[in-house]
């Protein structure tokens, strides 16, 4: 039997491959529409946006033949996006026409009641039995996603799944041997991988019986993030650091605290729900001249099926022979690789700074460039401000909070300042400012650092927090200050942040990701 893998320039492919050869199963390359059509089963994964996803399938020919793959009910899983492209259309590419096999129209989901997009582990609610399904004991799956196909437009003979968000949605349709999911069963884990290895068996036979099962909703889990700073010692290893308040030599030495693979795999098997890397000097060279991190994250994604966030030095480049590079290039690179999100922090800054003097999106900063081509979703800004007391706030024309810790003066105000460069250069611009702009200008999530926390163990920033989570309707990951479980408890039930990201108390073991996880869910929040 060969499994073909259909490869046509979305995203990160590269979890999917190697989910597969975890299973044991082997796979050849889609070349041609022939493959797609004489393949004993396809796997189309789906990232990025709807017209894109179309317009790649256009051109490489490849419309027909899945049309007529499908339409012939020859086994194929589609996953995210391609669930999405068999319906008529897409609210997010208005115009563009998808394979149209199922009628109806995918939609955006609401504004206001939850974050867009929903970044996360949620529940699937089987509305048939399928031995897709077989095994699943309602756990959560990974879901990254502005858009849902709607259950009301999708013909019943077809749903297999349903799963609530702001709404309720058909997380997986199936027919025959033909069966697309919405979350990504790669980065979710060993159960994702589960219901992988149930369609390699069973894809001959997702026929159902009509029990239903309508009645638990789901919910998104908040999520615990394992976050690893990441740069080349004195003697040029590859190292995961940690600083205090962004200070990260000790004694002249940079601080060691293990190796980023090892690290990272161990935070995998202790079920962190995402792990990030900062390759926190980026900002001084090229990435791309950068391999280790490539190395790096190719390593990782062979074992890790959890979603992988890479942030560091994404933004424009040319190179000392003159050759440029967009920074496009660059998280293109890192999806290649095997990251799910890019993360960018300086370049943001820049970003936004200029769209705020002219007004104007002109579609080529970093954040509008990766977020058209990769989604939203994909589109991580890690933001590092700094407290600025002041005494009232009239003192300053930017958005104060009253401040949870007087100033040194006793001020009892202060505002959040945004910085580049790891905090070694501060600009004329306040936090709020900047994630708003950001947002505007298509990013998916906002990683919001406290340099005033960060190291700190002295719990995380709740006044910056809520302030940004009021602001934007994106997801905000809180970070920095975490030094007990009772830190991630007071975080997810005094404020709205979506996750809770930490790095030192996990690399010292001070605290373990069950033991967060067991003593957030304690205090009634859902987590995985
Ligand atoms: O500006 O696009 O090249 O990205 C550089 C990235 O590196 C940014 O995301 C920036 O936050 C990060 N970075 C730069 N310098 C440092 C440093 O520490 N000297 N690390 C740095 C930032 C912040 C966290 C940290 C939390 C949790 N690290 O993500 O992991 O504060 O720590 P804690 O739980 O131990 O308190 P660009």
């Amino acid at each position: 039997m060969t499994i073909a893998l259909l490869d046509y320039g979305a995203g990160n492919v590269k979890s999917i491959r190697n989910a597969i050869g975890r299973l044991g199963a082997s796979f050849t390359e889609v070349v041609s529409g022939e493959d797609i059509v004489n393949a004993d089963t396809l796997i189309f994964p789906g990232v990025g946006c709807f017209g894109l996803v179309m317009e790649r399938l256009c051109e490489k020919g490849y419309i027909e033949p899945l049309r007529q793959r499908i339409l012939a009910g020859k086994p194929l899983l589609g996953i995210c996006v391609a669930l999405q492209v068999l319906y008529q259309g897409s609210d997010e590419s208005p115009g563009v026409a998808g394979l149209g096999i199922l009628p109806g129209k995918i939609r955006r989901f609401p504004e206001g009641e939850k974050a867009v997009p929903q970044i996360g582990w949620n529940g699937v609610r089987p509305v048939r039995s399928s031995p897709l399904f077989n095994g699943y004991q309602g756990e959560k799956l990974y879901f990254v996603h502005s858009y849902y196909a709607p259950p009301a437009e999708t013909p019943d003979d077809w749903q297999l799944a349903h799963t609530d968000y702001s709404c309720p949605f058909v997380s997986a349709v199936g027919k025959g041997a033909v069966a697309a999911f919405q979350f990504h069963p790669e980065k979710s884990g060993s159960a994702g991988l589960r219901l992988l290895a149930n369609y390699l068996d069973k894809k001959e036979e997702i026929v159902v019986s009509d029990k239903r099962d309508l009645s638990v909703s789901t919910s998104v889990a908040k999520r615990i993030i394992a976050c690893l700073d990441v740069r080349s010692n004195d003697a040029g290893d590859l190292v995961v650091t940690k600083g205090d308040q962004y200070a990260v030599r000790s004694e002249g030495e940079v601080r060691n605290l293990g190796k980023p693979v090892a690290l990272a795999r161990r935070y995998y098997e202790e079920g962190a729900d995402e792990i990030t890397f900062l390759n926190i000097t980026g900002f001084r060279s090229f990435p791309l001249d950068d391999q280790p991190m490539i190395d790096l994250l190719a390593e990782c994604s062979k074992n890790i099926f959890v979603p992988l966030t890479i942030g560091g030095g994404i933004r424009d480049f040319v190179d000392n022979t003159g050759k440029s590079y967009s920074a496009l290039d660059v998280a293109s690179a890192y999806f290649r690789a095997g990251a799910d999100k890019v993360s960018i922090g300086s370049d943001a800054v820049d970003a936004v700074e200029a769209f705020l003097r002219s007004g104007i999106k002109t579609g080529t900063s970093s954040i509008e460039q990766i977020s058209a081509v990769y989604g939203a979703q994909a589109v991580v800004i890690s933001v590092d401000p700094c407290r600025v007391y002041v005494d009232s706030p009239d003192a300053t024309s930017h958005a104060v909070t009253k401040a949870e810790i007087p100033g040194p003066n006793g001020e009892k105000y202060c505002w959040y300042q945004c910085t580049v460069k790891g905090g070694r250069e501060r600009r004329d611009l306040d936090v709020l400012e900047f994630v708003v702009a950001c947002e505007q200008l298509g990013a998916g999530e906002i990683l919001l650092n406290c340099i005033d926390r960060d190291g700190t163990n002295s719990g995380f920033e709740l006044a910056l927090i809520k302030q940004v989570k009021a602001a934007v309707s994106i997801p905000v990951i809180a970070s920095s200050g975490a030094g007990s479980v009772a830190h991630f408890v007071e975080l997810f039930t005094k404020t709205e942040a979506d996750a809770g990201l930490a790095a030192g108390i996990f690399h010292r073991c001070e605290v373990a990701i069950e033991e967060v996880k067991q003593a957030v869910l304690a205090a009634g929040v859902e987590v995985r």
